[in-house]
């Protein structure tokens, strides 16, 4: 039976969650918002509209502003891109994905930002992936399913089949909607709900993975 791997793409195959603190941190700073690298933790993982809310705080701001902030963090975060290179590959990574191709596994990308192409793109391993679904592909990001069922229609696997790889506890939320199989990476307190908890995919076999099943 055919199997997909999805993975998650900021905190498993690449780190691109300081970039993402710079830019808020720097959009906070110019506001004279507080924002420290603990609350930039509970962005993880989640769309940037909803991590503007998160760092928010409660405080409101009109929908004109909201757009020119969102905008104005992006344009940091992007500088930020420009100097990314295959050597931002977390450890592993690349063995990883050698080995699944080997096994015959459909291999596709489910990632809550909009900049995720230009992201894999740096990172040159575009190659190895059968669909990328990123923050332009459904309206409703993680929490919801829709991005891990939209990536695994598009690779033409069963729901079922697929393995979810995740360090958001947001992006384990909707892989278990979904009815995949999770691979939560990180702390027990962030991806404990998963079906299998690791520090990242340099300890993994895909044996183990497909063990899952
Ligand atoms: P953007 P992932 C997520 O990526 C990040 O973890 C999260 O911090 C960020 O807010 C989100 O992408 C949206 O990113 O502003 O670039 O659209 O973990 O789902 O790969
Ligand atoms: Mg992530």
């Amino acid at each position: 039976m055919p199997i997909g791997f999805i993975f998650d793409l900021d905190g498993v195959i690449t780190d691109t969650a300081e970039y993402h603190y710079r830019g808020w941190k720097r959009l906070a700073d110019e506001e004279g918002i507080p924002f420290t690298r603990e609350d930039n933790e509970q962005l993880r993982g989640v769309s940037r509209r909803e991590s503007l809310r998160r760092l928010l705080k409660g405080r409101q701001i009109d929908e004109a502003v909201a757009e020119e902030w969102m905008a104005r963090k992006n344009n940091y975060y992007r500088e930020f891109l420009e100097s990314i290179t295959p050597q931002e590959l977390l450890p592993g990574v690349r063995d990883f994905l050698d080995a699944a191709t080997e096994a015959g596994i459909k291999l596709g990308i489910a990632s809550a930002s909009r900049n995720a192409k230009p992201v894999i793109e740096r990172l040159q391993v575009g190659p190895y992936f059968d669909v990328i679904g990123d923050g332009y592909s459904v309206v409703n990001t993680k929490p919801a399913a829709d991005l891990f069922v939209w990536v695994a229609g598009g690779l033409g696997i069963n729901t079922a089949d697929c393995v979810v790889f995740e360090d958001a506890e947001a992006g384990v939320a909707a892989a278990l909607r979904a009815g995949m199989r999770v691979v939560g990476i990180g702390p027990e307190e962030r991806v404990g709900e998963a079906h299998l908890i690791c520090g990242g995919l340099h300890t993994l076999a895909v044996d183990q993975v497909l063990a899952l099943q």
